[in-house]
C-alpha cells in the first residue's frame, strides 16, 4: 500500500495518474495547501521541501519519496511499468521527464504566478513565462509529429508533461496550431486511468471552464498563500 500526500495540482495529479495506470493500491491524503499543512513538521519529515506530492511505501519499511519526477521513477521501477528497462529506452523517458521537471513545470508555474496570482500585472514577466511555455509546447509538438508518445511507448514522461499541458488555458498559453500536441492531449485525456487520476483529488472548480468570478476567487486564495510565503507554484 502506498500513502499519497497530495492536492489537486498538476504535480499531484502526475502521481495519482501513474498509480491508477499501474493499478497500485494507494490511500490518498489531501493536504490543505492554503492552511499550510505542507509546512508542518510531520510532513517535512516526509518531504523536507514542504510541498506536495510525497509518497510513503508501506511495503518498503515506510520508505518516503518526494519530488514528483522521482516518485514517478520510483513507481515505474517498483512495478516495471511505464518505463523501459533498457539503457537507451530508459534514457529517452528520463530526457522527456527532465524536460517537464526543469522546463514545462517551472515555466507554466511561473506563468500562473504572474498571469493569475501576482497582485501587480508585470507584463514583461507574464510575456517571458507564457512565451517560454509556448516555445516548450512547440518542442513537444515537433516530437509528437514523428512519435505517437514522447519516449517510445506511453510512459511516465507522457504523464508528467500531460498533467501540466492540460492546464494551458489557466496559464494563458495557447495550443493553437500545434496539431500533434492537441492529438496527444486528447488521446491521453481519454484514458480511463487518467480520467480517474485527475479526480484524486478533484479540483474544487474546473479552472478551464470556471467563470471569471470563480477564477478570480481561486486566484485570490492562491495569492494569499503566495503572500504568506508558502508557495511559488
Ligand atoms: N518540484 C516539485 C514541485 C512541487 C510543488 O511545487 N508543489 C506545489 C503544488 S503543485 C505545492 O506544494 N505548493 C505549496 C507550497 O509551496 O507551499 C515536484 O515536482 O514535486
Amino acid at each position: 500500500m502506498i500513502d499519497l500526500y497530495s492536492a489537486a495540482t498538476p504535480n499531484g495529479h502526475k502521481v495519482s495518474i501513474a498509480l491508477e495506470e499501474m493499478a497500485l493500491p494507494y490511500e490518498l491524503h489531501v493536504l490543505d495547501l492554503q492552511k499550510g499543512v505542507q509546512k508542518e513538521p510531520w510532513f517535512l519529515a516526509l518531504n523536507p521541501n514542504g510541498r506536495i506530492p510525497a509518497i510513503v511505501d508501506r511495503a518498503e519499511d515506510n520508505f518516503a519519496v518526494f519530488e514528483s519526477g522521482a516518485i514517478l521513477v520510483y513507481l515505474a521501477e517498483k512495478t516495471g511499468q511505464l518505463m523501459p528497462r533498457d539503457v537507451k529506452g530508459r534514457s529517452q523517458v528520463m530526457q522527456w521527464l527532465m524536460f517537464q521537471m526543469g522546463g514545462v513545470g517551472p515555466m507554466m508555474g511561473q506563468a500562473n504566478v504572474f498571469y493569475r496570482y501576482f497582485p501587480e500585472k508585470i507584463q514583461p514577466a507574464i510575456d517571458r513565462y507564457q512565451g517560454e511555455s509556448r516555445r516548450l509546447f512547440t518542442v513537444l509538438d515537433a516530437r509528437l509529429k514523428e512519435h505517437e508518445y514522447l519516449a517510445g511507448d506511453y510512459s511516465i514522461a507522457d504523464i508528467a508533461n500531460w498533467a501540466w499541458v492540460r492546464i494551458h488555458k489557466w496559464s494563458g498559453v495557447s495550443v493553437e496550431e500545434l496539431p500533434h500536441l492537441q492529438r496527444w492531449l486528447a488521446a491521453i485525456g481519454s484514458r480511463p486511468a487518467v480520467q480517474k487520476g485527475i479526480l484524486m483529488p478533484a479540483s474544487a472548480r474546473d479552472l478551464e471552464k470556471a467563470s471569471e468570478q470563480d477564477a478570480q476567487k481561486f486566484a485570490e486564495q492562491v495569492r494569499s498563500m503566495l503572500e504568506t510565503g508558502q508557495s511559488r507554484a
